[in-house]
């Protein structure tokens, strides 16, 4: 059938299943906008900055696991979409970014609103494109959006100049795509398999560590089927959370810089981790070549690019986690493992996450709220720094898809868009917005969207008057020399709510947050904005500082705790040994420094 090529690409798009495309015109799309009205199945949202686009087309991604669309003009509109593309590329998030470009015969002389997007993108994007030939369109939006959505998730961007959409087309669908250079393993190689069922039936102190890629590959059954049959305790990634129900006995909350002391001792003791789709991020491990000391590495990533990037595994296993975990299953027998199970339950006993019960009004405390008013059931998006921090630690996610946060590049102003994205995809569900009074004002503007769009999205500031994770680490490492970070001048964010058509409630004691919520809740026809005035000096715990070590994390205990219990040497467990039981304890490596609060 003829066409012109903006048609082709809508026709594309429809085919690919895409309902909603979040963008923002100019003139190398008007042709593309021009014909958007003919394709009613297809929304557009009209965004306030293109950046905007690109979160809300992460966050829809992320919380429904289809592919995100964006739209954005040649230029000016394509370099405001790099921020979001580079988010998407860390955190492996499925999107296809769709740009105008000048004209063919333009392109390469500085013509008005030119940017080599192309260029610019090719270390962000697994893959771009700029069309040439309308006849090659199809076949490139096909391929588009295959690779966003196979293998590793990831960014992709098609560029297309304006000629190429007027140009006349004899469309004809693709059915099916086969790129010879880029097959994805799939299946995980049984021998490596059967290594790693035999390194988990001989480990006396194993330890799954799960990542993004097991919500990325839907393997949150299996995750549970293997913690519980060979009893593994779980720690997740801040990706990962949610991939593993928090509730669950076998559970240890996040690791890392500002995962639960639990945890990361959990990991500093294991004698086999298990990563399932996760990276080793220095986030988690610190200082690498310490991390994990005493334990052989089994790997399962569909990447074989991070197999071996940071730490050599023992036994790494390349495909889908999902499927190379089935196979797993069946070949892991169950092991009681009494011993190690009891030091967990003892690290969290000792260690609980904490914070100074002392009538202030605590971003911690706000969080704990959120998730008993919604039963830890609402899709949390954050933004970034100390309240994305709490939000982690505090919520209690129980499910996957749950969480969604700027990960890998930790981008202030990806919460309240990837919010409306989410909101977008999941109309039904509770989405809150946990932001901090720094980052809320990096992409405030998309609050009218939420408004126009009658998106009951919850909005949650955070507010200290400061940048405060930046202001944590002048007070930690630079001797409380702050520098630029106090934001004591920010706008009233109710009237900035009321500006945008939007609910707003403030908050400024502790026992005021449960009404604050539940009235939050109660608005279904707009956007809420609650600023929470919270303590302005308060930092995160517990924390191993940068390129560290486990044993230089410093942890908050409650004051009733009193000194630390001598169990930490690991030496009275040792007596405890169940005759039938075979695990032995290995101690962490005593003294492990806390400060005792
Ligand atoms: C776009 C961007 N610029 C700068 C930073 C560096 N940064 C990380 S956290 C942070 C402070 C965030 O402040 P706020 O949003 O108020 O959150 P808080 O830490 O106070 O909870 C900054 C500036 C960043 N992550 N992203």
């Amino acid at each position: 059938m003829k066409m012109v090529g903006s048609r082709a690409l809508l026709e594309c798009l429809q085919r690919e299943g895409v309902d909603t495309i979040f963008g923002y015109p100019g003139g190398a799309v008007i042709p593309i906008y021009d014909m958007i009205y003919q394709f009613p199945a297809i929304r557009h949202i009209l965004v306030r900055h293109e950046q905007g686009a690109g979160h809300m087309a992460e966050g829809y991604a992320l919380a429904t696991g289809k592919v995100g669309v964006c739209l954005a003009t040649s230029g000016p509109g394509a370099t405001n979409l790099v921020t979001p593309i580079a988010d998407a590329m860390m955190d492996s998030v499925p999107i296809v970014a769709i740009t105008g470009q000048v004209k063919t015969a333009s392109i390469g002389t500085d013509a008005f609103q030119e940017a080599d997007i192309t260029g610019i993108t090719m270390p962000i994007t697994k893959h771009n494109w700029l069309v040439k030939d309308v006849n090659k369109l199809p076949e490139i939006i096909a391929e588009a959006f295959h690779i966003a959505r196979s293998g590793r998730p990831g960014p992709v961007l098609v560029d297309v100049p304006v000629d190429v959409c007027r140009a006349e087309i004899d469309f004809e669908p693709i059915d099916a795509v086969e790129i010879p250079s880029y097959r994805p393993t799939y299946e995980g190689h049984k021998r490596q398999i059967k290594k790693a069922a035999n390194l988990i039936a001989a480990a006396k102190r194993p330890l799954l560590y799960v990542g993004g890629g097991a919500i990325h590959s839907h393997a949150e059954n299996e995750v549970l089927d293997l913690a519980v049959k060979a009893n593994v305790p779980v720690t997740t990634t801040l990706k990962g959370l949610g991939a593993f129900p928090e509730t669950h006995p076998l559970a240890l909350g996040m690791l890392g810089m500002h995962g639960t002391a639990y945890a990361n001792y959990a990991v500093h003791e294991c004698d086999l981790l298990i990563a399932v789709g996760a990276r080793f991020d220095d986030r988690v491990t610190g200082k690498a070549d310490e991390w994990v000391p005493r334990a052989k590495i089994i790997h399962i990533d569909i990447d074989p690019a991070e197999i071996g990037k940071v730490l050599q595994p023992d036994v790494p296993i390349v495909g889908d986690v999902r499927n190379v975990l089935i196979e797993l299953l069946k070949m892991v027998e169950p092991r009681p493992a009494k011993q190690w199970v009891a030091r967990i339950q003892e690290l969290k006993r000792q260690y609980p996450l904490f914070y100074a019960p002392d009538g202030a009004l605590h971003g911690q405390q706000v969080i704990q709220e959120i998730g008993k008013a919604t039963n830890h059931r609402a899709v949390i998006v954050t933004d970034v720094g100390q309240h994305q921090m709490w939000a982690a630690q505090f919520y209690g996610f129980e499910r996957s898809h749950q969480m969604i946060t700027s990960g890998g590049l930790g981008t202030m102003g990806f919460g309240l868009p990837a919010s409306i994205g989410a909101q977008f995809g999941r109309p039904n569900e509770q989405v809150f917005c946990i932001t901090g009074d720094g980052s809320i004002q990096m992409c405030i503007q998309e609050l009218m969207v939420a408004s126009i769009y009658k998106l009951p999205i919850k909005i949650c500031i955070l507010n200290n008057q400061y940048l405060g994770m930046v202001r944590q680490w002048q007070e930690l490492f630079w001797e409380s020399r702050y520098s630029s970070v106090n934001l004591e001048s920010s706008p009233d964010f109710l009237k900035l709510a009321d500006a945008y058509g939007a609910h707003g409630i403030r908050v400024t004691r502790p026992e005021d947050i449960r009404a604050a919520l539940d009235e939050s809740i109660a608005v279904t026809d707009r956007p809420t904005v609650i600023d929470f005035r919270i303590a302005k000096e308060e930092n995160v715990f517990p924390m191993i500082p940068a390129g560290g070590t486990v044993s230089q994390m410093v942890v908050k205990r409650p004051a009733h705790f009193g000194p630390l219990d001598p169990y930490i040497s690991g030496e009275h467990i040792a007596d405890d040994c169940d005759e039938d039981d075979d695990v032995e304890i290995m101690p962490a490596q005593p003294p492990l420094p806390v400060t005792v609060n």
